[in-house]
């Protein structure tokens, strides 16, 4: 025997593990489902982002016009990643790209760049606001995420979408990330970019595809995005507050 877990040891974890998933995936589904427990899980919302979504509801940020773009989409934080994977892209000119759909899916997908273009795309003139006290103006065209979440059509129990990127922004070997809840993943100005100011999404700024969240502030608009997982929750992702920055104490709302 090379192996160091025995068949008979093996067939058991497997079922231990098929077992659990099975029952998990079975009480997740039949908990979503009950009222008392969508009650309870609405009152767990902090008392500040009820009010703050009771007074933006379906709001949309405003968008400018195109005589207000800035001339330089001053770039920040990870402005050239390093990863080995995100250079090979690079280096391919992101001809092998694969945007990933994943998680609590019925259908798990992956599109090239040339899918995303064929896509229905939506172009908005907007302000971006990094918390460090500075705004830019850019236009950005992109695939509504809406649109991407209906073919992979999201299960019962979703909760939110986390955004896994390509870049270790500490060089620690974590990744950058970020998540958003279901309200705002399908809100209309909600788009995974490609384009920025009519050229494809610079490398400073995010390229091949970016996340534009339009009523978030700058550190939940990711960058270099690699997968987007539907999820229940983000509480077993990295610092377990639902994305980079967050994890340093930054605010999960992040509205603006
Ligand atoms: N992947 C990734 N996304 C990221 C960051 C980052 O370092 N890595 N920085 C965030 C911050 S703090 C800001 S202000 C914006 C900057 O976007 P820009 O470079 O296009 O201006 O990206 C956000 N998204
Ligand atoms: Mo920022």
């Amino acid at each position: 025997m090379t192996d160091d877990i025995q068949p008979g040891r093996r067939r058991v974890l497997r079922a231990a593990i098929a077992g659990t998933g099975a029952t998990l995936l079975a009480g997740c589904d039949a908990l979503s489902n009950s009222s008392r427990f969508v009650d309870v899980l609405s009152l767990a919302e902090p008392f500040n982002q009820r009010l703050q979504r009771a007074l933006t509801g379906k709001r949309l940020a405003t968008e400018f016009p195109e005589s207000m773009i800035s001339p330089v989409f001053r770039p920040n934080g990870s402005i050239n990643p390093q990863t080995p994977e995100y250079l090979a892209l690079k280096a391919g000119g992101f001809r092998d790209y694969r945007l990933q759909i994943a998680g609590l899916v019925e259908r798990p997908l992956e599109f090239s760049l040339d899918a995303l273009r064929a896509m229905p795309t939506r172009t908005q003139v907007t302000r971006h606001d990094c918390v460090e006290g500075w705004s830019v103006i850019g236009k950005w065209s992109g695939v509504p995420l809406a649109h991407l979440l209906d073919l992979a059509r999201p299960r019962p129990g979703a909760r939110l979408v986390v955004f896994h990127c390509f870049d270790d922004l500490t060089g620690d070997g974590s990744r950058y990330y970020e998540s958003v809840d279901l309200e705002d993943a399908y809100h209309p100005q909600t788009i995974a970019a490609f384009s920025l100011n009519g050229s494809p999404v610079p490398v400073a700024n995010g390229a091949p595809v970016r996340m534009r969240i339009e009523r978030k502030l700058g550190y939940k608009q990711p960058k270099y995005v690699k997968l987007i997982e539907v999820a229940d929750s983000y509480a077993a992702l990295a610092g377990g507050r639902g994305g980079y920055w967050e994890d340093q104490g930054y605010d999960w709302w992040g509205g603006i």
